[in-house]
Formats: C-alpha cells, structure tokens, sequence
C-alpha cells in the first residue's frame, strides 16, 4: 500500500546518514565518555565533532553554551523552572511572558508555576497566529523575569518576529527565551543575529533521533541546574551522555542547515502545489498567509468535515497527518491554535496539519491531493451539514 508521511511537524524519518553514523556507539564503541579507559576515550573525537556541528549550526560562539538535553520539552521545562527558581523564588521578580499559542511544554508548565504563585501573561495573536513585537513592550513590567516566545508555531507554521522581541527584551533587561524546535533546520536560525538568551530545540523534527535535544545558553547566563548528578556538561545538565544520540543531533543538524535551500525552493513549491489544490475545494481556508509560515507546513480547515474523520479518511489511504499537535491530538478540544486566531468553534473543529520534509515527493503530493479531494466529497456527503 502507497504511504504518504506528512506529519513532520510531530516527527521525522532519521536520514540515512544519520543513522549510520549512530550505529558504532551502540554495540561497538559502547562505553561511558567519563570512563578513564580506551573505551569511553573513543568517543571523544564523534562527540567532539558533533558539538562542533550544533555550534556551527546555530552560529554559537565559544562564550556560548550547548547543552544537550533529553528533548525540547526538558530544555523549556529546564528554563522555565530554573527562572522560577533564579529570579521568582530567590529573585524579586514574579512575571513571566509566554504566547496563547505556546506548545503545552511551555504552556503548561507556566499554568503550573501559575499554581506556586507566579504571574503568566499570555499574549495574544494577530489573525496570521504571531505575536506581535508591540504586545511583548506593553506587557513587560519590573518584575518581569522571562519572555517564552516560540520561533515558529509547530500548528501554523507561523514565523514569529524573534528579532525584535530579543531586542525588545535586551533593551527592558528582560532575558529571552525561544522555542525554537519547529525552526532549527527549516528556517535560518542565527543566534549572533537574533540575539536570544536561550533556545530550545529537539533532534528529531530534524531528521535526527528521538529522545535528544538541546538548550542553547548565551554567554553561559546563569541558570540553575534542573538534574543535579555526577557534573556531566560541565555540570549545567547530569546524566550519562548520550553519546549515539549527541552524534546523530549533530550531523542531523549539518544536514539539515546544508538543505535549507532545498527547503525553501523545493519543498515549499511542493506545499504550495498541494495547498493550491487543497484550497480549490469550496469553503476551505488556510490558517497563516505563506510568506509568514516555514515552508513544509499548512494548517487547512474545511467546512462541515470533522478533522478526525478526515484524518481517519487519509489513514485509511496511507496518509499520515494531523488535527494540530499530536501531544493533543488524543483530546477532541477545538484546535486551540485556531481559536487563538479567531476562528469559530466550527472551523476550528476542521483543522487538519500537513507537514512535508525533504525527503516528500511529488508523486506521494500527487496522490495526497487525489486522495483528499475524494475524502472531502464522501465526508460532506455523509455529514450532510455542509452546503456549497
Ligand atoms: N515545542 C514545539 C514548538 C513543538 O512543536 C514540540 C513538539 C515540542 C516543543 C516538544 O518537542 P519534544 O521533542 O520534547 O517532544 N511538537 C509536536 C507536534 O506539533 N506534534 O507532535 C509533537
């Protein structure tokens, strides 16, 4: 049966090539890289490398830090709790700035925090889904400890104006944290230009493994510890590196930077094709204009067709997509992303997310386009509530 993966935007197929540079560390050069002997000293040059590709990646400079993580959600969970801890609860201040569109890693956790007392504002989008610079000023008070704002919308594909808000921050004195996991390695992702004080990112949105991440740490800012232990990365993050892991985020990283070209060109002329044939059929909208989203992802809603059926639909045919955020996806809520833009309750039900990749084709496109034209038209007819 013909499979068609569009759900990059949940996870990634790991490129070959990462792959095979992984596989020595699992049954060869097995050993821990704090070991005194031959075996945990082998690993040192892949790890070396590896740590050079993500600095090289994100244009970090040698005063920065790269810590590696277990996942995106550790590295937002690690900011958030450890400002809590550095500047609420040791500090003077008791505010956090996050977005209503935040990925529930960041959004949650605030929600938590509100629980111990400190003060969430969660600021609201424009009908493209991005913050706009002018709301993180008028929110900032002296008691603001942190600004959250994703780099891009894992839902939307919304880009967020993260240049200004860093500087925006830099000038209140107000650190700066970005989500950055559905932006490293679709988009440019600069750190000596966009000037953020922490970023997360997580390995396998791009094309790298599960289960790793990281947290970028300007100018090695002070940040308390989240896992105390045996002082692995230079004591900022304890626990046995994960050294096949680390090797494979590297390379994944290089890779993926390699192919942001190819991305831009490529793989959004192949979502424009899709989304163009996609928004032919009657009473459907796309969520976030295309010059303000990454290039592989569309949010599209479609009247009177509930999002699981159609998603259900598309399973059935060997398609693979998404109502919104696969973290939520087990919950029948209405996208809260769509809400978050102004859309009824309706249409917000009928959201579904198409994420392409590199390795996408124009035939699994082709066939993808074939396929949802026909759901559309069984699923209206069956509903019944839909009229043109
Ligand atoms: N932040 C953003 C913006 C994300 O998109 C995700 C995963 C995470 C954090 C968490 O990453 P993890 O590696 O720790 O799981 N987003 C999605 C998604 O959109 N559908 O499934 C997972």
């Amino acid at each position: 049966m013909t499979r068609v993966y569009l759900d990059n935007n949940a996870t990634t197929i790991v490129d070959p090539k990462v792959y095979d540079v992984m596989s020595p560390f699992f049954c060869q050069m097995y050993g821990n890289p704090n070991s005194l002997h031959s075996f945990g000293s082998e690993t040192h040059p892949a790890l070396r490398t590896a740590m050079n590709q993500l600095y090289k990646g994100l244009n970090a400079s040698d005063d920065d830090d790269i810590i590696v993580t277990s996942c995106a959600t550790e590295s937002n969970n690690w900011v958030l709790k450890a400002v809590y801890f550095d500047k609420i609860l040791n500090g003077d201040k008791n505010h956090i700035i996050i977005s209503e569109v935040e990925h529930p890693a960041i959004y949650s956790t605030c929600k938590w925090l509100e629980t111990l007392g400190v003060k969430v504002t969660y600021l609201p989008v424009n009908h493209d889904g991005i913050v706009e610079a002018h709301t993180v000023k008028d929110f900032i008070t002296d008691k603001t400890a942190l600004v959250s704002i994703m780099w891009a919308n894992n839902e939307t594909g919304a880009i967020f104006p993260i240049k200004e808000i860093a500087q925006i921050c830099k000038e209140k004195n107000v650190l700066f944290h970005t989500d950055g996991v559905q932006a490293v390695g679709k988009i440019k992702v600069d750190v000596q230009d966009v000037e953020v004080d922490f970023l997360s990112f997580s390995a396998h949105k791009f094309h790298g493994p599960k289960g790793v991440g990281g947290l970028y740490i300007k100018n090695s800012q002070e940040l308390s510890a989240l896992l105390h232990g045996g002082e692995h990365m230079g004591g900022r993050r304890s626990g046995t590196l994960n050294v096949a892991g680390i090797v494979g985020m590297g390379l994944a990283m290089e890779l993926a930077n390699d192919a942001i070209e190819y991305e831009n060109k490529e793989v959004r002329r192949l979502r424009d094709k899709l989304e163009d044939a996609l928004l032919q059929i009657p009473k459907t909208f796309v969520v976030t204009s295309r010059d303000k989203r990454t290039p592989n992802t569309m949010l599209i809603s479609i009247k009177g067709v509930e999002g699981e059926a159609m998603l259900w639909d598309l399973n059935k045919a060997g398609i693979a997509a998404s109502t919104g955020s696969a973290c939520a996806s087990e919950d029948l809520e209405a996208n809260p992303v769509l809400m978050a833009v102004g859309a009824d309750k309706e249409l917000a039900h009928t959201a579904i997310r198409l994420s392409l990749s590199r390795f996408t084709t124009e035939d699994e496109i082709d066939y993808t386009i074939d396929v949802f034209k026909k759901a559309v038209i069984r699923l209206r007819e069956i509903s019944g509530s839909y009229a043109e």
